[in-house]
């Protein structure tokens, strides 16, 4: 194997990817959505970061996935380590540069961290929900670890401060030979950690979804969850093939009177389209966090086009299927 000349490779890679960036951040800052799906955008932004009073939400919001841009709004994810060795572990460190092109500084807090860092395979067959801390500067910091060679994609998860919620992503490598996997199938059983977890539930193109996780050990239910980032639960779920970054929010939160700590976890999840989607369940049960994992595929009817609606009441769509195009 020839390293120095693959790291080359890669670093390439990475030129072009940040140049491309720039060239969005500098073509599209702030112009937003094709007016074919601007409807949609009156259903908001991301639930429960509500926008700063009399800003306009943001077109486009609703009508683009998150996760699948390193720049939007006019803020941009900038990572500062580029190479990452498979197997070692590197301080990662990143920036969120604002509109006026200086590194945020500050963030709402949103499940009880300013910046949630997700970090996948991009052949999904690996996850990581990180929290950066923060290294002053605006600069965020992350002990990293990418398993294996190969092509991930990161994910920040943040509101700034006075703006609303948004998830970026940029892409990372790791130098090296690698075998992407398949997709794993149709999957609504996952196994971890001596723990199973079922999903019940389907998500739809185009409208919001309810899935409700049944955490159970040895055969009986686990009714003692354990609070995490504010929840029994926290979902992250990705679209096959570009990695879009769904809007999942959790039913209830400890403390509120009527969600009981398992063996149920409800949530609410928007799928764009039609398509398969991985899922990722982070439970925590006996002090450890654990992850659990999941593929399904959206089909039918998309409730209002293929970038569909935002439906900000979780009971269901009502609304959304009186729309003509
Ligand atoms: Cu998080």
């Amino acid at each position: 194997m020839n390293t120095p000349a693959k790291l080359g490779t890669y670093v390439l890679g990475l030129a072009v990817v940040f140049g491309a960036t720039f060239g969005v951040g500098t073509a599209v800052g702030g112009v937003g959505t094709p007016p074919a799906t601007e409807e949609h955008s009156a259903h908001g932004d991301h639930g429960g970061a509500p926008t700063a009073a009399g800003q306009a939400t943001p077109a486009g919001t609703a009508a683009i996935p998150g996760g699948l841009e390193v720049s939007q709004n006019g803020y941009t994810l900038t990572p500062l380590t580029t190479t990452v060795e498979p197997g070692k572990n590197t301080d990662f460190r990143f920036t969120v540069t604002g509109p006026d092109g200086k590194p945020v500084t500050g963030y709402q807090v949103q499940h009880e961290k300013k910046l949630h860092f997700i970090l996948v395979s991009r052949d999904l067959s690996h996850f990581q929900h990180l929290h950066p801390a923060e290294a002053g500067d605006g600069v965020w910091s992350v002990p990293l670890t990418l398993p294996e060679a190969g092509a991930y994609r990161m994910f920040a998860d943040f509101a700034p401060e006075g703006g609303s919620g948004m998830t970026l992503g940029a892409d990372l490598y790791a130098a090296g030979d690698y075998a992407p996997k398949a997709l794993p199938g149709v999957s609504r059983t996952a196994t971890v950690d001596g723990y199973t977890v079922t999903l019940d539930g389907d998500l739809a193109p185009g409208r919001t979804s309810r899935i409700t996780l049944k955490v159970s050990k040895d055969g009986k239910p686990v009714t003692d969850l354990q609070p995490y980032l504010g929840a029994y639960g926290h979902l992250v779920a990705l679209r096959g093939g570009d990695l879009a970054y769904l809007h999942v929010h959790p039913d209830g939160e400890p403390g509120d009177g009527k969600t009981q700590p398992g063996p149920e976890i409800v949530f609410y999840a928007e799928a764009p389209s039609r398509g398969d989607y991985r899922l990722f369940l982070d439970f925590q049960h006996d002090g450890k966090v654990r992850t659990a994992d999941f593929t399904l595929h959206a089909d039918g009817a998309p409730a209002s086009g293929e970038q569909g609606g935002h439906d900000e009441s979780p009971s269901g769509s009502a609304g959304h299927g009186e729309h003509t195009h």
